[in-house]
């Protein structure tokens, strides 16, 4: 174990959040190595901590005064084992190498676990679309196709979205890829309903996190009937894990941007919500304007000089993290167990850092890892592609369905995986050995390519 980490990080010293996803699934295998020997002489870590395929492009692209940028464009096609590489593009100034291959890296796993047949992938760019002209996005969109287009296709690597990466930006390049390739397919997920979308794409996988914490909640004979819930993030997965929160019952308590929270005692309701989406997704604003308009509510900004965030110190029921990569440290975890949070269902992509985990899952918290709880996200992309193939599209119930049942199944499988390896109700373990050994097998079955 310790020798795959030293290689992984002698490689490539830089890309912190890549060693972190590593480590973590690299510590939680290790008793499925001890048992199969075959594991081991096929050298299975070292293959599949390595990407298949790394692209690395110029995206030049010009503003609406004449000035030329430059972009790096990014696609990591990690493993195909079992499918077309599958997984978003990030769009967000934070992006580099490491960024994408721990993103690239976790979808391997979650892809394996969702019971479709994708392999993994994932890519972006570091362009900020933050304060962007539509004309400024499309021309950016239209400038980082024109590279990518050449490597992916509906079976060889289908992208979709994630942070920065919503409705406007696949339809601009899906449309940059139509006329380069001459064919209208399936190459993108995400997509708009009347040209190929799927009913339930956007809401998935905030709905999808719901429904996996929803599982947990069964196990303690609970569910979510009046549960406060603090949840992170206020785009895509936020907006659709609180519509799903207040449709089962429960109390949605803050909602956050990168600039800072909002406390609202009274609970973020339908019309808030709606005032949300409409602040985030129409007018692209600030979160902070929600309390010029619901004045009971507290703005905080982020501090930079705090080393917690206080939006994980205040008392609730559950958490649902849903903005970015270790937005809980260990000092935010334990605030949230002092708070009486006693369940996590990850939203976002490795929102936790490992010293984070530890607490909670020492100190029985319910935790959910993104790359199961979030999954619903790319299953139902999963369930886009088969609608595209069958030039068909499935009413929004059949979807839903479909994606409860998927969620379900994760549940299940963490908890059988885990059981297995007697390690109990650890959600961790459980999602990261099903999810390896799954993978582990097709490559086996594939030989050494
Ligand atoms: P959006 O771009 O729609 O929203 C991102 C939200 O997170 C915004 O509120 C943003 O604030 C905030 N945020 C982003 N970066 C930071 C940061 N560095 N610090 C603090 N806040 C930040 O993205 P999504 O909702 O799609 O993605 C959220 C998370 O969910 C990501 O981790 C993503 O990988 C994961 N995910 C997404 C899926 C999807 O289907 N979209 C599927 C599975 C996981 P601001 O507006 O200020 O930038
Ligand atoms: O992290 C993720 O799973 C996503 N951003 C969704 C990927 C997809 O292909 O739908």
């Amino acid at each position: 174990m310790e020798q795959i980490m030293s290689l992984v990080k002698e490689r490539d010293p830089e890309q912190r959040e890549f060693h972190q996803a590593v480590q973590e699934v690299v510590e939680t295998v290790k008793p499925v190595l001890d048992r199969n020997m075959e594991y081991r002489q096929q050298a299975v870590l070292k293959r599949i901590t390595e990407p298949e395929r790394v692209i690395m492009f110029r995206v030049p692209w010009m503003d609406d005064d004449g000035q030329v940028h430059v972009n790096r464009g990014f696609r990591v096609e990690m493993n195909s084992a079992l499918g077309p590489y599958k997984g978003g593009l990030r769009f967000h100034p934070s992006v580099n190498l490491g960024i994408i291959k721990f993103l690239a890296f976790e979808q391997v796993f979650k892809n394996s676990l969702t019971t479709l047949s994708m392999g993994g992938g994932k890519g972006g760019s570091d362009f900020n679309p933050k304060g962007k002209s539509d004309a400024e996005v499309m021309r950016f969109c239209q400038a980082f196709m024109a590279e990518l287009y050449r490597h992916i296709g509906p079976n060889t690597d289908v992208p979709a979205g994630d942070i920065g990466v919503g409705a406007r930006e696949i339809g601009y390049l899906f449309g940059m890829y139509k006329k380069l390739s001459n064919e209208f397919t399936g190459v993108l997920t995400g997509k708009s309903l009347n040209w190929g979308g799927s009913l339930i794409r956007p809401e998935a996988t905030g709905y999808g996190t719901v429904y996996f914490a929803a599982e947990m909640l069964t196990t303690r004979n609970e569910n979510f009937e009046n549960k406060t819930c603090l949840v992170s993030g206020s785009g895509n997965v936020a907006q659709f894990t609180t519509e799903k929160i207040l449709e089962l019952g429960g109390k949605v308590l803050t909602i956050s941007d990168s600039s800072g929270y909002i406390y609202d005692e009274q609970g973020i309701d339908r019309e808030k919500l709606e005032y949300i989406q409409q602040l985030k997704n129409v007018r692209r604003g600030r979160i902070q304007e929600f309390v010029e308009k619901y004045p009971g509510a507290v703005y905080t900004a982020v501090d930079p000089a705090l080393d917690y965030n206080p939006l994980w110190a205040h008392k609730a029921d559950c958490a649902m993290p849903c903005a970015t990569q270790n937005e809980i440290n260990k000092k935010d975890s334990s605030n949230l167990i002092q708070g009486g949070v006693t369940l996590i269902s990850e939203g976002a992509n490795m929102p936790c850092t490992p010293e984070a985990v530890d607490i909670l899952i020492d100190q029985g918290v319910l935790y959910a890892p993104g790359k199961a709880a979030n999954a619903g996200g790319v299953a139902v992309s999963g369930l886009e592609m088969a609608q595209n193939s069958m030039r068909l599209s499935w009413p929004r119930e059949e979807v839903d369905n479909r994606l409860k049942q998927i969620m379900k199944s994760i549940h299940r499988t963490c908890l059988d995986a885990s059981s297995e390896y007697g390690m109990g109700q650890n959600y961790l373990v459980g999602a990261n050995i099903a999810g390896f050994t799954k993978v582990v097998n097709a490559m086996l079955d594939q030989g050494l390519v």
